[in-house]
């Protein structure tokens, strides 16, 4: 659209969260939080922001917070201001010679589309077609030290209204976690597992034990590459096989589907390069009616918009990992931020733009290094 009030201003920045708690998991410890914003401004005075949630480490996928910064200023952001014009798909399309780096195109992507929120003066949801006000949503349970502990975090959260529980598991840590909530919470909690590719096909036996807890799914329980490998399983399991770090993008998601190495499937934004992939993504899952829901990567409540705008669409048939920053967090960068309402939802942002106030001052203070790619102005670097 050439009418629109062109871009001023474009940074990057690396900013610190306040973890609550360690986050324990099959791939290990997440014990520090640092994540990739971007920002936009343009002529009028109208703002973008996204976020490119990649974890500190290399240990749940290839991309990392350092790298996700490092490619978000010197290759994503450059090429993203050069696109033809400001539409969130042509501006995906013009990043799209970048292999991988997918946290970093996203991070890029979403600031875009609450850009054009903003300008519009009308929302996520609303340029995506999204059709509901209130997302179903669930909680992605840390590994924890004993299971009276589980067992207290998930009467706790089914207590507050959540509408699912996802156990981490790993080798060790699986059988009696999921047992144990079965036998207090009984057969009608929507239970799922996450083993972060903590498994091999030599485990299949100690897998196949699962299968008697009616799971929704078992989440990503071999490596981030191991696609074949996800299709065997597949066929020596009852539980669905759901796919995480080996879906990062909508042709990885047709590949899988096609040779059933997965019928259940984890959308992140971040993971698969940006809303726009993610909206087709939602398409071909609706169109072969594989169930589908929402991930989540830790967020800020900046990059849990994007995620919200996005489960307001067709598709998502499954609840979404979306604690609230009260959750994760000693403060979010968002205020007023979300929370789980009684019934187990959390509203769509129904104000325009990213849907939530960002906290300049917090960002500014958090920010450990940061880039004006475009426009004057010193971040800390
Ligand atoms: O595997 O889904 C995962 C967080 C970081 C990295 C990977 C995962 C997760 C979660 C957290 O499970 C879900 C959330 O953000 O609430
Ligand atoms: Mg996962």
């Amino acid at each position: 659209m050439s009418d629109r009030a062109p871009i001023v201003h474009a940074e990057v920045r690396r900013v610190a969260l306040p973890l609550l708690k360690p986050f324990v998991t099959g791939f290990g410890v997440t014990d520090s939080r640092q994540t990739v914003l971007v920002h936009l401004r343009d002529e009028d005075g109208n703002e973008g922001w996204g976020e490119g949630p990649a974890l500190d480490h290399p240990y749940y996928l290839p991309d990392t917070t350092a790298s996700t910064y490092r490619t978000a200023v010197d290759y994503a952001l450059p090429l993203a201001l050069r696109a033809r014009d400001l539409e969130p798909a042509t501006v995906a399309a013009a990043m799209s010679g970048i292999k991988g780096n997918t946290f970093a195109r996203a991070g890029v992507e979403e600031a875009f589309w609450s850009l054009r929120a903003a300008a519009e003066r009308t929302t996520i949801k609303a340029l995506m077609g999204g059709e509901r006000d209130a997302v179903p949503v669930g909680e992605s349970l840390s590994i924890a030290e004993t299971i009276d502990e589980t067992l207290a975090e998930v009467e706790l959260r089914l207590g507050e209204g959540y509408q699912r529980i996802k156990l981490k598991i790993r080798p060790g840590w699986d059988v009696e976690p999921v047992r144990a909530v079965r036998e207090a919470f009984g057969d009608d909690v929507f239970l799922q597992v996450d083993a972060n590719a903590a498994y091999s096909l030599d485990d299949v036996e100690d897998l196949r034990r699962l299968d008697e807890y009616g799971l929704a799914c078992i989440e990503q329980p071999l490596a981030w590459d191991a696609l074949l490998e996800h299709a065997e399983l597949q066929r020596a399991l009852a539980t669905p096989v759901c796919l995480d770090e080996t879906l990062r993008s909508v042709d990885d998601v047709r590949r899988a589907l096609d040779m059933d190495a997965c019928r259940n499937v984890n959308l992140k934004p971040g993971r698969v390069g940006g809303l726009t992939a993610s909206l087709q993504i939602a398409e071909l899952c609706r169109g072969r009616g594989v169930p589908l829901w929402c991930g989540g990567m830790l967020e800020s409540g900046i990059g849990r918009a994007g995620n919200l705008a996005l489960c307001s669409v067709a598709g998502f048939t499954d609840p979404a990992d979306m604690s609230p920053a009260s959750v994760l967090f000693e403060w979010d960068l968002v205020d007023p931020t979300f929370e789980v309402e009684p019934d187990g939802t959390v509203p769509v942002p129904a104000a325009t733009g990213l849907g939530f106030p960002v906290r300049r001052d917090r960002v500014e203070r958090q920010t450990v290094h940061g880039t004006v790619v475009l426009g004057a102005g010193v971040a800390r670097v």
